[in-house]
């Protein structure tokens, strides 16, 4: 185990504004691959989707990717205490098939470095605002 990364930029720390010009820049797009292995759909998850749609925008080495998968299935984790009772067990079911899912087929959308930064961050942004000015 090397010492804990200090990512540049982050998901928990963008603005909500921010975020949405992520979606309009299609960064981040929710649950399911950009044009596609597999469309599920967003249900419970997609905060959590988002989050690892930028993990995976964001880049790095094969440990990262394994990283943002496991940080993806503990969000879903946590958004299935959201669920009525008796729908948990086949969210949590769910949680666990799309994470194996981004383990088997996630690495090519993996952004396999150099890992995206602040000026790549606002580059997006920029994108996101022209996009949603038509
Ligand atoms: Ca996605």
């Amino acid at each position: 185990m090397g010492a804990p990364v200090m990512w540049e930029i982050s998901w928990s720390r963008l603005a909500e504004e921010e975020r949405d010009l992520l979606r309009a820049a299609e960064v981040v797009n929710g649950c399911g691959g950009k044009g596609s292995w597999i469309d599920p759909p967003d249900w419970l998850f997609v905060a959590s989707c988002d989050q690892h749609d930028f993990h995976y925008w964001r880049g790095g080495d094969e440990g990262d990717r394994a990283e943002a998968d496991w940080q993806f299935y503990q969000a879903m984790i946590v958004d299935t205490k959201s669920a009525s009772w008796w729908r948990r067990p086949f969210a949590r079911i769910r949680a666990w098939s799309y994470y194996k899912a981004v383990r088997l087929f996630g690495a090519k959308y993996w952004n396999d470095g150099p890992v995206r930064g602040r000026v790549d961050l606002d580059a997006a942004l920029r994108q996101g605002r022209a996009k949603l000015a038509g």
